[in-house]
């Protein structure tokens, strides 16, 4: 049975407690790997080594740290098929989506923020020929990462690539549920010459380890993505202690098809953001909004393509449905379908949990599920499922439709589809979400703010924003006469 690691001052090492935790196929549901069991002590080690080597790493050049963070990610792109085979295994998404976009984004994660660390700049204010300013950018030092489940390498070096090129030094958490890229990149950072305790990794169970991420008094900053109840009880600990937080949190996004859209356009956009990844990720489109006009046409064309995503197999090229996370997950998406009928839904297209023969046949598959007849202010249409289920309703008007986006508890993301510029701006600016996409969906900048508004998160990610996240400015007022 292979065993992951935590990587703590360099070395891959137990959990102090020697104790392990399973770690499951989501395609056959067989335990594959065991993680470490990791507690306060591990996190107090990894804190005390991260703490050791920041004094040498906060003081190398930004060239010196650039040119390692770009030696990561030329790794990552030499490792990206081992990579994409064990996000796949680990996650249950199909290998080729694992490809397409969670390995390349990682790597291009790293190389961004080793370009974007030469590229930022800071602020100097003349008040006159004898008084100026010039604003410092200090890296804060020990700081957290916590990263969740569903976009796992992809989700972790968001985090991570800009703490280390700030010249910060990272204790980083993964979820229990998708350790192993963690694991490979922790060996790759070593392989290219990150210097121990720059980077360090623990393993284990959110209640323990991330918590103890999120008490520890040396732990200055927390960056988080997951759930919004998991985002509160970061909050609640990290708040008083007056660390910096970054919430990336859930999200409930409305896909608005207007009447006046590229139709197969938007048919083929909505399948892709409402089933990518299984439906898991804080981005699709989980609640489809079509103006009345093209309801029924738009309605049938986007069932007949939901009915055509192969479920299967994610090692399978063909397979655009993999398994979901875990047994919990699974139980949690069908718990959802059995509300959405209470609450009077009908289900117009899957619905059903799937189960396959040979080497799949004890994974957690789902078919995507589309359900109709529901009121906006339903359960279903206001709690987070996260998985491949989305429920599609007529709209008449654009106030209507802007009530109907905005009436949940989260403000994530929306996707627009209409060829009318002035609606697209109008939209724009009344839904209330951190990003919109305007007839496309998931085409992301990385310089761009990513985050939420609302419960769907607090602070933005990437490009300069993150770098800003990571360090603290200093204002130097000098009189130089
Ligand atoms: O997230 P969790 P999970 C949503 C989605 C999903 C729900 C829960 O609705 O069903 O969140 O998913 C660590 N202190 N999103 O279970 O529990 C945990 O070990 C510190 C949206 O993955 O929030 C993991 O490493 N850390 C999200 C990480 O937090 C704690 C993507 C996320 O776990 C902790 C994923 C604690 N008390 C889920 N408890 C998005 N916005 O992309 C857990 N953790």
């Amino acid at each position: 049975m292979e065993k992951i690691f935590n990587y703590i001052g360099g070395e891959h090492v137990p959990s102090n407690s020697n104790e392990w935790i399973d770690n499951y196929n989501p395609s056959n549901g067989s335990v594959y790997s065991l993680i470490p069991d990791s507690n306060d002590q591990d996190v107090e080690n990894a804190q005390l080594a991260a703490q050791k080597a920041f004094v040498s790493w906060s003081a190398s050049s930004i060239s010196v740290r650039s040119k390692v963070i770009q030696k990561i990610a030329i790794l990552i792109d030499k490792n990206s098929e081992d990579l994409a085979l064990a996000e796949s295994i680990d996650n249950g998404k199909p290998l080729s989506l694992a490809k397409k976009v969670d390995i390349p984004r990682a790597s291009s994660n790293m190389s961004f923020f080793a370009t974007a660390i030469l590229h930022d700049s800071s602020q100097s204010h003349q008040m006159s020929k004898e008084e100026i300013n010039y604003t410092l950018k200090k890296p804060i030092g020990v700081v957290g990462c916590i990263s969740p489940w569903n976009l796992p390498l992809y989700l972790f070096t968001w985090k991570i690539a800009p703490a280390l090129a700030a010249g910060n030094t990272v204790v980083a958490k993964p979820s229990e549920i998708t350790p192993m890229t963690a694991f490979l990149f922790s060996k790759i950072c070593k392989e290219a010459g990150l210097p121990p305790g720059v980077l360090n990794i623990v393993h284990g169970y959110g209640p323990k380890v991330g918590a103890a991420i999120t008490k520890h008094p040396e732990i200055k900053a927390i960056s988080f993505t997951g759930g919004t109840n998991t985002g509160k009880e970061i909050a609640k600990v990290a708040a008083p202690m007056f660390k910096k937080l970054s919430l990336e949190l859930g999200g409930k996004n409305p896909n608005i098809i207007f009447d006046d859209c590229d139709l197969d356009k938007a048919v083929s956009g909505a399948v892709l953001s409402s089933f990518s990844n299984q439906g898991q990720i804080c981005l699709c489109g989980s609640r489809l909004f079509v103006q009345r006009k093209i309801y029924d046409v738009f309605k049938e064309k986007f069932i007949k393509k939901v009915n055509e995503l192969t479920i299967g197999d994610p090692l399978n090229e063909k397979t655009k449905i993999g398994a979901l996370v875990s047994k919990s997950h699974l139980e949690k998406v069908l718990s959802y379908i059995h509300l959405a009928k209470q609450e009077g839904g009908s289900i117009i297209a899957g619905g059903k949990q799937v189960f396959l023969e040979g080497r799949c046949e004890n994974g957690y598959f789902l078919q995507p599920t589309v359900i109709e007849g529901l009121s906006h202010d339903c359960r279903t249409n206001q709690e987070e499922i996260f998985g491949p289920l989305v429920t599609i309703m007529p709209f008449d008007s654009e106030q209507q439709v802007v009530q109907y986006a905005n009436s949940t508890i989260y403000g994530l993301s929306s996707t627009v589809w209409t060829n009318d510029l002035n609606k697209a701006n109008r939209m724009s600016e009344k839904l209330q979400s951190g990003i919109v996409w305007i007839n496309c969906w998931l085409v992301r900048d990385l310089r761009t703010p990513f985050g939420g508004v609302k419960k769907s998160g607090v602070g933005r990610e990437g490009g300069f924003y993150a770098l800003n996240f990571f360090t603290e400015p200093t204002n130097v007022c000098i009189n130089i006469n």
